[in-house]
């Protein structure tokens, strides 16, 4: 068993439920940060994310989680209109122990999650050693609402 670390987020709709879903969707969830409200990083005008990075203590590998994130996507009925739009949910692999991807659909480590406080800052609460390395904190607002 392994760690592995998902960024997940939500701009439409009821923002929380879709997070809750697929929260409850992993059963090899070992912890969840805060709830974190943030303002949206590129793509065209839209309504703030709420932001949530949780981690799992997982035999599955990169691949095997993208597949999970894709199922979670498409289960909240995701529709991918334009690139950084606004979306039901979004499931990111960012990290898991020990693997390197560059595949042409997959690249672990995620390669923009050091651009992003809404991925950095609640990753750094569940391990802050990925903070160390992390010199970019002003990307985007984000507020923490509460404990998950
Ligand atoms: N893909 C490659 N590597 C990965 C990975 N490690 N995890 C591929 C997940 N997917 C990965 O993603 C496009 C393709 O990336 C997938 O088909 C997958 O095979 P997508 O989710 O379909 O499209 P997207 O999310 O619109 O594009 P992209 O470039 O992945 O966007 P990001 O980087 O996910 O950013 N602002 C705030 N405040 N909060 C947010 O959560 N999210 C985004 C999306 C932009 N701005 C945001 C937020
Ligand atoms: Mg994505």
């Amino acid at each position: 068993m392994g760690r592995a670390f998902l960024g997940l987020g939500s701009n439409l709709g009821g923002k929380e439920t879709f997070l809750r879903d697929a929260v409850a969707s992993f059963d090899d969830l070992q912890a969840v940060s805060g709830l974190y409200e943030t303002d949206p990083v590129g793509g065209p005008d839209q309504d703030s994310y709420l932001n949530i990075v949780i981690e799992l203590d997982t035999n599955r590998g990169a691949r095997e989680l993208l597949e999970h994130a894709q199922m979670l996507e498409k289960r909240a009925n995701r529709k991918r209109e334009i690139r950084w739009g606004p979306r039901t949910l979004d499931v990111d692999v960012l990290w898991v122990d020990g693997e390197q991807v560059n595949d042409p659909d997959l690249i672990v480590p995620h390669p923009r999650m050091g651009e992003r406080a809404f991925v950095m800052i609640p990753l750094g609460e569940l391990d802050p050693i990925f903070l160390e390395s992390w010199d970019n904190p002003n990307e985007g607002e984000v507020r923490r609402l509460r404990d998950w």
